[in-house]
């Protein structure tokens, strides 16, 4: 009997999952045009401390430093985030409760184009604490500071490769050559073999396991808008510099929020308050 794999097992074995159309219509405009206001500010800001120079990704779009002339852009970016479209994928995947971690948003720059280079997150040492880790990941063992990044585009956008299935093994020689061979000097070469690009029409999400071989790219031409959320399993949380969201005690923050995205974020303040208070 053909038996469907459960969301769990299918990120496990293939190390990623992609959501269709988790945002559509005006709800995903919403969430564009919020996200596109918070990345007006930042570009202005950025550019007076670096001209001409460029950047392909911002953090903490829910910073209320953005947010001070209104919150019409700040409550749909909290919806999103403690939204059961992005939680219940994560939450299967997790095998039980999330925490928010943090936002991030993925952009084209505007001057230079590159290929990103072939890389697993866990990467860096030697080989292996590298073949440690992926036996852990590949068991589902989350705990060692594992966060899941949850991507929305926003706009249509293909610019993540990844190579089904490596998130359970060793690199192939061919893979080796790629990622790591004369000093890391071939890792932008085409010919990744099995690698497939992950095609999103806005409003899709995908998840994956940064464990397993993948890659970006960075075009100035081929636009990107992409939302991406870190949750990390509820009682492994992480306590560094990406949780230190104090704004979350802010009087009002939370107001206009649904019911239940404010008990998710009560449950991000509880979790990391230790962090801010300590600096305040
Ligand atoms: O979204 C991207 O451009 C790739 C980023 C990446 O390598 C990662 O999130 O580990
Ligand atoms: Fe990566």
């Amino acid at each position: 009997m053909y038996q469907l794999k459960s969301a769990y097992e299918q990120f496990r074995e293939e190390g990623y999952l992609i959501f269709p159309r988790i945002f559509r219509g005006q709800e995903l405009e919403k969430l564009r045009t919020a996200c596109n206001y918070v990345l007006d500010q930042f570009t202005k800001d950025y550019d007076r401390q670096h001209a001409n120079t460029d950047f392909t990704n911002m953090r903490h779009l829910n910073d209320s430093r953005w947010h001070r002339e209104a919150r019409e852009h700040l409550v749909p970016i909290l919806e999103a985030i403690a939204d059961p479209r992005c939680l219940g994928p994560v939450e299967q995947i997790f095998d039980g409760p999330s925490l928010f971690r943090c936002t991030s948003y993925f952009v084209n720059p505007r001057y230079e184009s590159m290929n990103g280079d072939w890389h697993r997150d866990n990467q860096g040492q030697d080989e292996q604490e590298e073949r440690r880790r992926l036996e852990k990941a590949w068991k589902g063992e989350y705990e060692q500071g594992f966060g899941l990044q949850f991507q929305i585009a926003l706009v249509d956008n293909d610019d993540i490769e990844y190579v089904p299935y490596s998130v359970n093994r060793y690199d192939s020689p061919e893979e080796a050559y790629i990622r790591l061979a004369d000093n890391k000097s071939h890792c932008r070469e085409e010919g990744m073999p099995n690698a497939i690009r992950i095609a999103l029409k806005a409003g899709d999400a995908v998840v994956f396991n940064p464990y397993g071989l993948h890659r970006g790219r960075y075009h100035r031409d081929i636009p990107r808008r992409t939302l991406m959320l870190t949750y990390t399993p509820l009682h492994h949380p992480i306590h560094d510099h990406f949780a230190n969201q104090p704004w979350f005690d802010e009087v009002g923050y939370l107001d206009g929020l649904s019911p239940r995205a404010v008990v998710y974020f009560q449950q991000f303040a509880d979790n990391y308050r230790g962090l801010w208070t300590k600096q305040g």
